[in-house]
């Protein structure tokens, strides 16, 4: 068993070695993804995986919780200096479980909830029918409007008063504005409901200061680990103090079990990296490379959702060129360039048609690139897309772009 894996299981190291080779050779323009740095890689894969630890610190259910107690209030102490925040919570392991545990610790099934509409930017856990959150809640949602792809906060209040739900919850996943938390706040507190902030896609840009933070306007805040923030896979929770205990209780033992405490270390690891100021002039290259690269698309006739970003994402409504979301995400595979498909908000078609995809700039960021790099990877797209039938044309753009890759690379030589 103490050998290393490509001795001991030569098939699992192969895969690894083949994505590691897929992430080194493409471009990633996922918006959700990023690239951890070796330090988390090395905290998330070191021997605290064999630990258990249910419970809290100084409060656990296993004898050896020495070190492992440590390792938690160093992420819990990091987190609460980054997000300047009175309490958190570093033990859900993922965005999902984040958001379960507000809703189990602050509504009852059948409560309503008022979330943002998937098809419109929003989340899974937001409410939707086919997740937990809209079987277990009556839920609603409120969209953009259709002119601008912008939320409309008149439209929403009016909502809200109708439907009266107990939780607003706001953050999205394709949204490429500024999300105005306060407005939300007023609208919750308007009909007595509490508001709970996802910020899982634009948590870098908040503790860069650059994006206006909910803390200490929403009374909960969730967010995962591995977007902006560069972290681990997994989640956390703020919260305004007071609900802390109840928080902490519906976290372990409401829905999990034993905290996965090489991924906490590794959240420690982040936090500790998001505390430096190169972190911050990361995070503003994230958005400068995103205007870069919505700009030059634009020029290119391509269309971003709301006419551009503020953010690392831009939404590209494709109707105009005549081609689906799904298929643009197949022909940029082909090239090198990973993307996905997305519903725009009102759009003709099915969810795994669409007429958008969304593009996000954290990982090529990561890699450092600049916005020269952008305006040439917006090239590449415009010569796949317009150049879709010809075979030759797509291999050689696969062939400049892996060539392109490598001055790029993604790990210092392993
Ligand atoms: N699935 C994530 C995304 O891609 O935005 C959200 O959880």
């Amino acid at each position: 068993m103490n050998m290393p894996l490509r001795k001991s299981d030569p098939q699992v190291a192969k895969i690894i070695k083949n994505e590691e080779i897929r992430q080194q050779e493409t471009i990633n323009l996922i918006a959700s993804e990023n690239i951890a740095g070796d330090s988390v890689l090395e905290a998330a894969g070191s021997l605290l995986t064999n630990k258990y630890a249910e419970g809290y610190p100084s409060v656990r259910y296993y004898g050896g919780c020495e070190y492992i107690d440590k390792i938690e209030e160093l992420a819990i102490s990091r987190a609460k200096r980054l997000f300047k925040a009175d309490y958190v919570n570093v033990q859900p392991h993922s965005g999902t479980q984040a958001n379960m545990a507000i809703y189990f610790a602050v509504l009852s099934p059948g409560d309503r909830i008022l979330g943002m509409d998937l098809a419109h930017g929003g989340h899974l856990t937001h409410g939707a029918t086919i997740n937990f959150s809209g079987t277990l809640y009556r839920s609603s949602y409120y969209g953009v409007e259709k002119e601008t792809g912008l939320i409309n906060f008149a439209d929403l209040e009016k909502l809200a008063k109708r439907i009266r739900p107990k939780l607003i919850i706001c953050g999205a996943s394709s949204y490429p504005r500024k999300i105005d938390f306060l407005e939300f706040r007023r609208i919750a507190d308007s009909i007595g409901a509490y508001l709970l902030a996802d910020i899982a896609h634009i948590a870098g840009l908040i503790v860069a200061g650059l994006h206006p933070t909910p803390v200490g306007i929403a009374q909960f805040v969730t967010t995962t680990t591995h977007k902006t923030l560069r972290g681990p896979r997994g989640g956390i929770i703020i919260a305004e103090k007071n609900f802390g205990k109840f928080i902490d209780k519906m976290v372990f033992p409401g829905i999990q079990g034993g905290p996965l405490m090489h991924i906490i270390a590794a959240k420690a690891v982040a936090f500790g990296e998001a505390l430096k100021p190169e972190f911050k002039r990361y995070q503003s290259q994230i958005i400068k490379n995103s205007k870069k690269l919505s700009e030059e698309l634009k020029k290119r006739d391509f269309r971003p959702v709301t006419g551009g970003t503020d953010n690392h994402l831009i939404l590209i409504d494709l109707t105009n060129k005549n081609i689906s979301g799904s298929r643009a995400e197949k022909i940029l595979e082909k090239v090198g360039i990973v993307v996905n498909k997305n519903l725009i908000p009102f759009d003709q078609k099915d969810p795994t048609t669409t007429s958008g995809i969304r593009l996000g700039t954290p990982t090529v960021t990561s890699r450092g690139m600049k916005e020269a790099e952008m305006a040439q990877i917006a090239a590449w797209i415009e010569e796949a897309i317009n150049n879709r039938r010809n075979k030759k044309i797509i291999l050689k753009i696969r062939k400049e772009i892996k060539k392109f890759c490598y001055e790029f690379p993604i790990y210092k030589k392993r």
